[in-house]
């Protein structure tokens, strides 16, 4: 058996949570990921007949049964991942039942998974649907992304469109667009089911006031999605005030769809 600590999934997860906490998207305990395993990767580090423990949901998964997954643990900071992973964060995998999760490995002291867990499963399950190749939910708190949700109208539409009119590459980025949920309760089934009905449009939801939610096949998808939002957004507040003498008109975005070939929301263009 090899040793976990030398696992490259682990390494992913520790480098990607220290570097969301040092761009200040994930203050105290803000913040959480989930990333699905491969079985037979998994097999490698560990035993997974040996179950530590089993933790109830409170949801139903069972679209994932038996899918494996290293996920954030409730109330751990992002700042503290890298130096004890093994507390920090947990590998579960969903039982038979569905909404019973088994312990194979993490949560040292006794904790458990991060508190947006209905959030996660259920958006994997929708974006598996799209997408069989999806891995990796993320979720952060990026100050731009949540400055511009206190200012700018909640619509999916006009959300879009600023955000692609900000610069040339947000619409090569998310042509697909973003989501919008409205100011909602967190880490409830409710802003669970909310979140993974927009995931069946869209790989990035803005929870009002809150932050964001981002989904890809591996982190550097789902990480460029979120920094590319964030840049975006952040081109937006610092110009919010100022008058504008160049702006990127629809024409433009129409140019760029189809110099890069996008299958973008023609219906977010007017
Ligand atoms: O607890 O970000 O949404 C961490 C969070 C909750
Ligand atoms: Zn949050």
């Amino acid at each position: 058996m090899k040793n976990i600590f030398d696992a490259p999934f682990l390494k992913e997860m520790t480098d990607i949570t220290s570097l969301m906490y040092r761009l200040g998207w994930d203050e105290r305990n803000g913040g959480n990921i989930s990333y699905m395993l491969d079985e037979n990767t998994v097999r490698e580090y560990l035993d997974t007949e040996n179950v530590i423990r089993e933790i109830p949901t409170g949801f139903d998964a069972s679209e994932l049964t038996g899918k494996i997954f290293i996920v954030t643990g409730t109330g751990k900071y992002f700042k503290n991942v890298k130096d004890d992973p093994e507390n920090n964060l947990g590998i579960i995998r969903i039982a038979k039942d569905g909404t019973t999760a088994e312990l194979l490995w993490g949560y040292s002291d006794g904790g458990r998974f991060t508190s947006e867990l209905p959030a996660h499963l259920m958006s994997h399950i929708q974006r598996l649907r799209v997408n069989p190749e999806n891995r990796i939910i993320m979720h952060c708190h990026p100050d731009y992304t949540l400055a511009m949700t206190q200012v700018h109208e909640a619509d999916e539409k006009k959300f879009t469109r600023t955000l692609w009119g900000q610069m040339t590459e947000s619409i090569v980025v998310f042509p697909d667009g973003i989501g919008v949920l409205p100011w909602m309760v967190c880490g409830t089934n409710e802003i669970g089911i909310a979140t993974a009905e927009k995931m069946k449009q869209y790989r990035l939801v803005i929870w009002t006031l809150h932050g964001i939610y981002g989904a890809g096949k591996d982190m550097d998808e789902t990480f460029g999605l979120i920094e590319t939002v964030e840049k975006a957004a952040k081109q937006y507040i610092l110009t919010a005030n100022l008058p504008k003498a160049s702006a990127i008109t629809d024409d433009n975005l129409r140019a760029l769809a189809a110099a890069f070939k996008l299958d973008y929301r023609k219906d977010f263009l007017d």
